[in-house]
């Protein structure tokens, strides 16, 4: 299929056109360099560092044996970490009314320049300074608030997956609607059900507000808890670096290869508890597999017993699970995307187990 000019036409990029508002973008984007992320990558492959390379190759993992980059993210260009982000839960400011628990958040949407691989910048729109926004927490019929203020200067939203009514459901023409530049909305309401779920953006064009990274997790806690655990939070991510409405870049939690630098260390035979979530845009389906073991896989986590024993699950966009998992030997074991060229592209990492 071709377009006026001759030029070979996708599928993705008439999708893109049918959108409307983004119309006029593909054809632009012609224009720019698609190759420069590759060409990161495969530079770092020419000296050494790519599948089977040099120091990398033994059995026992010393060095960049998988990671096509070169050098690293350093945290502080960031502001955040994503070896900071895998455990950090954001429980609110606890107040009691009326005998009930309430639980109350702010969340600052603004433009950020973040790097996502080291050297690839990306213009962001993030929640509080970060992206994926902060892992939101509170406990199954708690009362939930969460104060939005639009720093940025686009107007946004923020959607919460659960129960609730349309009022709070942050859609635009609905409620309050869109929060424009400078202003600031108050969202309300009940924390149900439990399970892993997700907040973002709800503006449009939507994939444009999601993708530019305003999405975060969203645990909401049984009443009766949850065994004890040593808890993670993965949100499965991408960017698109040349606008070209497909990524150049994957990772969990933003930076590609983060956890390959600096694996996630857990202890030998403890309850590890992954909060899983797929925030994709234009690719349709992530997935997660873990290497030389299996996982306990609970969907939505809004049952208690497993629906899986499985070693790779398959999240569509939007969709999120939790896995549980222990680790009978210590070593160094990869998880990675089955869908292998996410793992070249930046979402792999290494999980270490000790003593
Ligand atoms: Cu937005």
């Amino acid at each position: 299929m071709s377009d006026f000019s001759g030029r070979k036409v996708s599928r993705r990029k008439l999708l893109g056109g049918a959108a409307g508002a983004v119309a006029a973008v593909p054809l632009v984007h012609e224009l720019v360099p698609h190759q420069i992320v590759h060409d990161q990558f495969a530079s770092a492959q020419e000296h050494g560092e790519g599948h089977g390379g040099g120091k990398g190759s033994t059995a026992e993992f010393k060095g960049a044996g998988h990671r096509g980059t070169v050098g690293t993210v350093d945290p502080a260009v960031n502001g955040f970490d994503p070896a900071g982000i895998v455990r950090d839960f954001d429980t609110g400011t606890v107040l009691r009314e009326g005998g009930r628990t309430v639980r109350e958040f702010e969340l600052v949407a603004e433009e950020k320049e973040i790097e996502v691989a080291p050297g690839v910048k990306y213009a962001a729109w993030a929640y509080s300074g970060r992206v994926p926004g902060p892992t939101l927490r509170a406990t199954e019929g708690d009362l939930v608030r969460i104060k939005f203020v639009n720093a940025s200067n686009h107007p946004h939203t923020i959607h919460f997956h659960g129960i609730h009514t349309a009022q709070h459901d942050g859609v635009p023409g609905v409620g309050r609607g869109n929060i424009d530049p400078g202003e600031s909305f108050t969202y309300e309401f009940e924390a149900r059900p439990f399970g892993m779920h997700l907040y973002h953006c709800h503006s449009t064009p939507l994939a444009d507000h999601i993708t530019k990274g305003l999405y975060g997790a969203f645990v909401i806690d049984p009443k009766k808890g949850r065994d004890k655990a040593d808890e993670l939070v993965m949100v499965m991510n991408g960017f698109d670096t040349n606008f070209d409405r497909s990524n150049e870049v994957y990772a969990v939690n933003t930076v590609a290869f983060a956890y390959h630098d600096q694996p996630i260390r857990v202890k030998r035979d403890e309850l590890v508890r992954i909060y899983l979530a797929n925030v994709l845009e234009f690719d349709l389906v992530n997935s997660f597999h873990i290497h030389a073991n299996f996982f306990d896989y609970y969907p939505t986590g809004t049952k208690l017993e497993p629906r899986d024993f499985t070693d790779t699950v398959i999240l569509g966009q939007g969709e999120r699970g939790i896995a549980e998992v222990r680790f009978p030997f210590t070593g160094k074991y990869m998880f990675h995307a089955h869908v292998s060229e996410f793992a070249d592209l930046g979402w792999m990492g290494f999980f270490e187990v000790i003593e």
